[in-house]
């Protein structure tokens, strides 16, 4: 191998996880439940670097929402969902269902709450845990 391409194999080696595109066929779903007042599960346990599709049902009659700003900043979301994250937060309205597809190579807590009046007071509020 001459020198340049044992260079260029070398820097393909030592790339981030982050550089290379995520392969969502082999996203593992996780379903996040919202109801009156309350998120299941209320901690959501991933680990860095596996595509995830996380599968939102709203329980209730009434909307609720998901407000993980710091988690949604930090993660890489699927092109063709990032319509449903708006500034880290996803609405759903009584009834409604929705997926998205990402990934998170940050480890931490992250957490999550509903931001509709008094809903958090009620109990709603959970926690992202990526180890
Ligand atoms: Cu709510």
């Amino acid at each position: 191998m001459n020198r340049a391409l044992f260079t260029a194999a070398l820097l393909l080696a030592a790339a981030p996880a982050a550089a290379q595109p995520a392969d969502w066929s082999r996203a593992q779903q996780v379903t996040v439940t919202l109801s009156n007042f309350a998120y299941a599960p209320e901690t959501i346990r991933l680990r860095r670097g596996q595509p995830y599709r996380l599968h939102f049902v709203n329980a209730a009659d009434g909307g609720h929402n998901f407000v993980a700003r710091e988690f949604f900043a930090a993660a890489t979301v699927a092109a063709e969902d990032r319509a449903r994250v708006d500034e880290g937060v996803i609405e759903l309205g009584g009834g409604a269902s929705g997926d998205v597809r990402l990934r998170i190579d940050a480890p931490g807590r992250y957490e999550v709450h509903c931001s509709h009046f008094m809903h958090t007071t009620f109990g709603m509020s959970g926690e992202i845990l990526v180890e």
